[in-house]
């Protein structure tokens, strides 16, 4: 591979004005356990790099086109692209929509578009993409001040231009060149608000009765640990040399008080969706932004992904019981294994007592909140009897709902290898977090135990626990309670079914009538 500083200089063209730069989040499935109505949160990504852009360079005209929220198939969205004509086109996928990222790059590019790729996905497999023809630069890690730079490097069409630009990979001659790590941005206070106006707020969340117009939001990047099978620490991590570190950056609570006050008042929005890898992760900010809230009298349903230990914590410190008034009432906690030692593998650092206390603090002090556990399987060495473990543990935890995802070889992280990448994308629908369902699959023998342990083992908690959840006396836990296990029964049947007919296999993933309209 070359080194950026050796690339020479290419041609030289004028700058056109008013260009269109236009992200792109095509037409996708859904996953199974999400409702239609909720299934597609605000592309906070697109509208975050937008909001830069829109700031920073001034004769670019910065459009977003959220295919899945307005219920655009391929076919309308292939004459949208053509009737746009961008010059760039940004995108950035989830691994398991990487058939529909080629796609939409294919698309793009056959209009005249440079494809822009970033997120957590092309970012890791910058050689591969930039290969396919398909995508002109990689963006990896944080995108903002890379776009900046890497759109004015694009208008300069020369290699030389694009060398200087820290955090990306272009192809040169037909070698990959990866340029310096981009440096954090230290003070996330300094972002521009996200261009929410640039999306279409009002579908987000319109018909949903759990998530009413919702947002998506972020306090936080990165995070403190450092798990193993985990991209978002490293997405958002400090590089130092040739390897990235954790690194847990905030915004204050004073900006994010800010924020939610335009996402309430000008975008009348209703619920709050945290993005954050973890959003308790520092002891401070959480219960900070929740008594600024309850002090300004806005009080707003929220979901987000928490640490155990931290809720621990914060249940003593008191900073939960704001966080919970203010409208905290969904908590997804990595549990992840049943046995010490395996978590000690993963780098998990909080661990199985602190799942049993945060359970008893949420189930005794927090009732309201709505706890879901997520589970993993598939290490080296799990036999059957460890994912009937980690189901009697889910039961033990007494949580509202849980999932079990497989050990995913995502790019990024340890288990991934370059023989795993596929050009057709198709092979990565199998990273959507489910199940297989194949019953020769990578982990047959695994999804059978967890489905007739699901099926058949019963203990009295079990039992309590469904009864609880099916008739709390909270409204909102109850309907969720009872979409959720309807969802997770109609999945495992599925996977079951569709690996005993043959045929199309969706992978449980759940395509909308839409998708090629
Ligand atoms: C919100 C969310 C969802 C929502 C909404 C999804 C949707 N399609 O609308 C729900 C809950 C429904 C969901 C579902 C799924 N999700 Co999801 N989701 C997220 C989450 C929490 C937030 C994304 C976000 O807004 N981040 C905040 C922004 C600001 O950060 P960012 O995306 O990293 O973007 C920055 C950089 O990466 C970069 N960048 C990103 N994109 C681009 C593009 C360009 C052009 C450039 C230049 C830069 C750039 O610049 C940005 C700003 O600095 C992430 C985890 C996370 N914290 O990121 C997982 C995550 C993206 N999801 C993931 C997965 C696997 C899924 C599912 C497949 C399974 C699941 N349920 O978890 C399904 C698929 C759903 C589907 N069909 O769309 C994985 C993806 C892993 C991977 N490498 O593929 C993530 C990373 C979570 C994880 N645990 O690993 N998800
Ligand atoms: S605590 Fe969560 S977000 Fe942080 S590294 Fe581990 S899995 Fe990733």
């Amino acid at each position: 591979m070359p080194e950026a500083a050796d690339v020479g200089t290419g041609n030289l063209l004028g700058v056109a004005m008013n260009e269109r730069f236009l992200f792109v989040r095509p037409p996708r499935p859904l996953w199974p356990f999400n409702g239609p109505s909720s299934a597609f949160w605000p592309p906070l990504a697109f509208a975050s790099l937008a909001a830069m852009l829109r700031e920073r360079v001034h004769d670019l005209r910065v459009e977003i086109l959220d295919a899945p929220a307005l219920e655009m198939g391929w076919h309308t969205l292939e004459d949208e692209i053509r009737r746009r004509q961008p010059a760039f086109v940004g995108i950035g996928e989830e691994a398991a929509s990487c058939v529909e990222g080629l796609r939409l790059a294919r698309l793009a590019k056959s209009g005249g578009a440079r494809v822009i790729a970033g997120g957590c996905f092309f970012g890791h497999v910058a050689p591969e993409v930039l290969r396919s023809g398909l995508i002109d630069t990689v963006v990896h890690g944080e995108g903002e001040l890379t776009l900046i730079e890497l759109v004015e490097a694009l208008r300069d069409r020369s290699d030389a231009a694009l060398a200087r630009v820290a955090g990306i990979s272009f192809l040169c001659d037909g070698e990959v060149v990866r340029t310096r790590p981009r440096p954090l941005i230290t003070d996330l206070d300094s972002l521009p608000f996200p261009a929410y106006d640039l999306l279409p707020v009002e579908r987000y969340g319109a018909r949903s009765r759990n998530h009413p117009r919702l947002a998506a939001i972020e306090a936080s990047r990165g995070c403190l640990g450092s798990c193993d099978f985990c991209v978002l620490w490293r997405q958002m991590g400090r590089s130092v040399g040739d390897h990235v570190v954790p690194q847990l950056r905030v915004k204050s609570p004073e900006r994010l008080v800010e924020e939610i006050r335009v996402l309430l008042r000008h975008h009348d929005r209703g619920y709050l969706g945290w993005v954050d890898p973890c959003f308790n992760a520092h002891p401070q900010v959480p219960g900070r932004l929740a008594e600024l809230l309850l002090r300004d009298g806005l009080r707003i349903g929220q979901s987000a992904w928490m640490r155990t230990d931290g809720l621990v914590r914060d249940a003593a410190s008191g900073a939960l019981a704001s966080c919970v008034r203010a409208g905290l009432n969904e908590a997804y906690l990595g549990i992840e294994r049943p046995d010490s030692d395996s978590l000690a593998t993963l780098h998990k650092t909080s661990g199985l007592d602190d799942a049993r206390a945060a359970m008893r603090l949420l189930r005794e002090r927090f009732p309201e909140v709505l706890a879901i556990g997520s589970f993993i399987y598939g290490l080296p060495g799990d036999s059957p009897a460890t994912v009937r473990a980690i189901h009697r543990l889910a039961i033990e935890l007494d949580l509202d709902q849980f999932f079990f995802i497989p050990l995913t070889p995502l790019p990024g992280t340890p288990g991934w290898r370059s023989e795993l990448w596929d050009a057709t994308g198709e092979g990565f629908r199998e990273f959507n977090f489910l199940p297989s369902g194949r019953p020769h699959g990578r982990h047959a023998a695994l999804e059978r135990a967890l489905f007739f342990s699901l099926l058949l083992t019963w203990p009295p908690a079990r039992l309590r626990g469904y009864w609880r959840r099916l008739f709390d006396h909270d409204p909102r836990k109850r309907r969720v309670g009872w979409r959720l296990i309807g969802r997770g029964a109609r999945l495992h049947l599925n996977r079951l079914l569709s690996g005993w007919r043959g045929g199309r296999d969706d992978f449980g993933l759940i395509f909308p009538a839409w998708y090629e309209s």
